[in-house]
């Protein structure tokens, strides 16, 4: 085994901040007690398999200006629960900035929640998990988005109509996501989505774009493989 070099340490360092540009999803156990500012994205409990025991954190994701409420959409919660009726770990979800906001949630399992999502009154939420010293499990993942009910605004340049009641930017449609809770910024009507299918029928723009980042990514490992051997 060699030695990690300098020169080899600033290359495990790049390649890491590369795999970080392209990150989109958010941890809650990267960011306790902290804002996450954003027009939409997800947010897991975690970033890998199993969620810590002895744990206890919240965040707040917020909506970039009050004219937004938030839409909270949950795509798993998993946590230990005993009995088939009391949970041991939580996930708990207000309505708003602070532990007095009106509490949404609080629960272990998707089986009360599965394809189910709420609309806040407020553009902020509070989200926490409390586990206890053993027995973990996968956690939760949710999407949030922010959307404003006020259609002249979904005839602006950067925002999508989602056609039942929510208008959200334009960045969030075609990203794999659905953030108007009926699918449309994600399917083949939206005018900017590729039909939904393989590569070979997606518009050659979007194909040029990834065979070009292919290529480029290709080149960048090759000339990091040989760099390190030689090194
Ligand atoms: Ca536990
Ligand atoms: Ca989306």
């Amino acid at each position: 085994m060699g030695v990690i070099t300098s020169r080899r340490a600033t290359l495990l360092l790049f390649v890491l901040l590369q795999m970080s540009v392209c990150e989109t999803t958010e941890y809650l156990e990267d960011n306790c007690g902290e804002s996450i500012v954003s027009y939409g994205g997800r947010l897991e409990s975690q970033r890998y398999a199993t969620y810590r025991n002895n744990f206890q954190c919240d965040v707040i994701l917020e909506a970039p200006n009050e004219e937004y409420k938030l839409i909270i959409q949950y795509d798993y919660i998993d946590l230990e629960y005993f009995d088939d009726t009391s949970c041991v770990d939580y996930i708990e979800i207000r309505d708003g900035d602070s532990y007095s906001s009106n509490l949404l949630l609080r629960d272990c399992t998707q089986d009360a929640v599965e394809g189910y999502y709420y609309e806040l009154t407020s553009h902020k939420v509070m989200v926490r998990m409390v586990t206890d010293e053993s027995i973990t499990s996968r956690g939760f993942s949710l999407t949030f988005t922010a959307v404003t009910f006020n259609h002249s605004d979904c005839t602006n340049d950067g925002m999508f109509d989602c056609g039942n009641d929510y208008c959200i930017i334009n960045d969030l449609t075609c990203d794999g996501i659905d953030n108007c809770a009926n699918n449309q910024d994600e399917i083949d009507n939206n005018k900017n989505c590729p039909v939904v299918g393989p590569d070979i029928d997606k518009p050659d723009r979007d194909r040029g774009v990834n065979i070009a980042t292919d290529a480029v990514t290709t080149v960048l490992i090759s000339l990091m493989a040989t760099y390190w051997f030689e090194w």
